[in-house]
């Protein structure tokens, strides 16, 4: 079964499909390691490892390139973020075949105006495109993959950009008129309700996608409960850990002044090498380094 297969199945069995952020291929690994059944290619993560803005500052390569060094080191699927599709309907149709060869197995396209500012940001410039101009992009997207397995998720902004219910179900539903296979629904309340009352009210035959960052007392059993919802993607879990770990870490090394007892409590340097998939190399070089 392809990646592509793994991902359009496991939301046509109903079951609830979970995907963990990650900003460069080590996290996607450890992603699949804890069980995680696809990566999110983050576009806030990617961002924040850069340490600038999630507003498309960085450009469409730096994200499909990290896409591809990430497919290429995962066995699970991964969802690529586009943010705005880089541009109009036209941008769409040239980009999306380049995640398709990256091997992403779905990308999500947002009905943000270029350049988008980052959803979750307090007082963010959320402006959306007119719901003609998205269905084209959405078109676009369905138009030009080459697999049908490769999935199209529209993603609305509306609830973000305060709009409200009814614009959201509006949008949803002519997104999923265009040929999205999956609508996410974005909230930066902090609390499920705003999303809860959308999936009560959603009429689509579609499945919905969620990214619980704002309320997340909202747990995988409660998700799947509501039935109407396909994917949970963990947007910023991944970085987030990472920026923990190493503020605490590097401040333990500076009040110590040394590496005495923080050595302890770090991962191995093997297990690092093992995370490089060292074994492989050295297999090559015993079958080739003559
Ligand atoms: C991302 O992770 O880049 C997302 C989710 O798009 S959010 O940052 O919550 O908008
Ligand atoms: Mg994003």
């Amino acid at each position: 079964m392809t990646k592509n297969q793994t991902l359009r199945r496991a939301l046509a069995d109903g079951k609830l499909f979970t995907a963990m952020a990650a900003h460069n291929p080590l996290a996607a690994k450890l992603a699949e390691e804890a069980g995680f059944g696809g990566i999110w290619g983050s576009g806030f993560e990617l961002s924040a490892s850069y340490a600038v803005p999630d507003a498309n500052i960085l450009s469409s390569g730096t994200h499909l390139e990290m896409m591809r060094a990430i497919a290429s080191v995962v066995s699970i699927p991964l969802i690529a973020d586009i943010d705005t599709g880089f541009g109009n309907a036209v941008n769409v149709s040239y980009v999306v075949p380049q995640y398709e060869a990256a091997e992403a197995s779905a990308i999500v396209i947002e009905d943000k105006t270029f350049p988008k500012d980052t959803s979750l940001r307090a007082d963010g410039r959320q402006e959306l495109v007119r719901i003609e101009e998205f269905q084209g992009k959405v078109a676009a997207a369905v138009d030009v993959r080459r697999d049908e397995d490769f999935m199209v998720i529209a993603r609305t902004e509306a609830l973000i950009a305060g709009q409200g219910q009814a614009e959201a179900i509006k949008r949803a539903l002519a997104y999923e008129e265009a040929g999205a296979d999956a609508i996410l629904i974005h909230s930066k309340q902090k609390t499920p309700d705003e999303v809860l009352s959308f999936i009560k009210a959603w009429t689509g035959a579609v499945p919905l996608v969620l990214v619980p960052t704002a309320y997340p007392e909202l747990t995988e059993a409660d998700i799947e409960a509501l039935g109407k919802v396909g994917i949970v993607i963990y947007g910023n879990h991944a970085v987030r850990a990472a920026v923990g770990a190493m503020r605490s870490v590097f401040a333990q090394i500076r009040k110590e002044g040394g590496i005495r007892e923080v050595d302890k409590t770090l991962p191995s340097v093997k297990e690092i090498i093992d995370l490089q998939d060292d074994e492989y190399m050295r297999g090559v070089e015993a079958k080739f380094l003559r």
